[in-house]
């Protein structure tokens, strides 16, 4: 009895650790070593989405410690030492039908709350901005359609390009800038092969599939600079084309739109493209 109290005891410590560890160590925008759950959100879709995790996880431990306990139940109550007659009983009606009846509105309980954030996610409410990714192998390119005609590419920092505090793999050249407390429409789409637009802590992951146009969105509560990656194998570099999101205040928006509007008006296509083979190259 005593190792199963420990192992009890151990159980629950683990699930704690994996349901709120996670959350008390993750840093703002990316991945921290060793980090157990969900990175922290920074948006309402996100922060539904955690706690839908959250809850999940804490249904699937009880679950499966009740199953777990009837296990136990049957090994020690009813192995062929303590009950060397077993009883011939095949059917219970009333057990039957809860076992069938149980699961199915465990499973509804389930299904609401996750279709509710499928549909959230989904449906773009009226939007201040829109941004459009383009998935490239391997970089993604950003456009604001609603500002102008200028686009730029976001390509990942080599390490030794790297700036203090920028994390390895994930910060790029130029970010997707966006304001924050606003509504972004994300329009992705595919140059070439299917790549994936994700950024965990906007709880957003959406194809980019050449051909057509998908849409997401999100409202970053919080300023700072929020970090993912291409989540479709898109071929040999799909792990280097990470997306990072910096999200300023409005001014600070406003200010980098007309200096970007500059900027990149004057870059055509065709050079950009070059540019980022030969980065690869080297
Ligand atoms: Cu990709």
């Amino acid at each position: 009895m005593l190792v199963l109290k420990r192992f009890m005891s151990w159980s629950i410590a683990i699930v704690c650790i994996l349901a709120f560890g996670g959350l008390a160590h993750a840093a703002p925008g990316q991945p921290v070593p060793w980090q157990l759950g969900l990175q922290e959100s920074a948006t309402p879709v996100m922060d539904d989405i955690i706690l839908f995790h959250t809850g999940l996880l804490i249904a699937i431990t009880l679950i499966s410690a009740f199953v777990l306990v009837l296990l136990v139940v049957v090994m020690v109550r009813f192995n062929a030492a303590k009950n060397p007659t077993p009883s011939r009983t095949t059917h219970n009606t009333l057990i039957e039908v809860a076992w069938t009846i149980v699961p199915v509105l465990i499973l509804v309980a389930i299904a609401i709350p996750s279709f509710r954030i499928l549909f959230d996610q989904l449906t773009v409410p009226p939007a201040d901005l829109t941004v459009k990714a383009t998935g490239k192998q391997w970089f993604w390119t950003y456009a604001y359609p609603d500002n102008g005609a200028f686009e730029f590419d976001s390509i990942m920092l080599q390490d030794k390009e790297l700036k203090a505090g920028q994390p390895r793999l994930l910060a790029v050249d130029n970010e997707l800038v966006v304001p924050v407390n606003k509504v972004v429409r994300v329009l992705t789409t595919g140059a070439d092969v299917i790549h994936s637009f994700t950024v965990p802590s906007f709880g957003i992951k959406i194809d980019a599939i050449p051909g057509r146009i998908n849409e997401t969105w999100f409202q970053a509560k919080r300023e700072g600079t929020y970090y993912g990656q291409c989540s479709e194998l898109c071929g040999k570099d799909h792990s280097f084309m990470p997306i990072a999101v910096r999200v300023v205040s409005e001014q600070e928006f406003s200010a980098w739109l007309n200096q970007a509007k500059q900027k990149y008006a004057r870059d055509d296509g065709a050079t950009r493209q070059v540019a980022a083979v030969d980065r690869y190259a080297k």
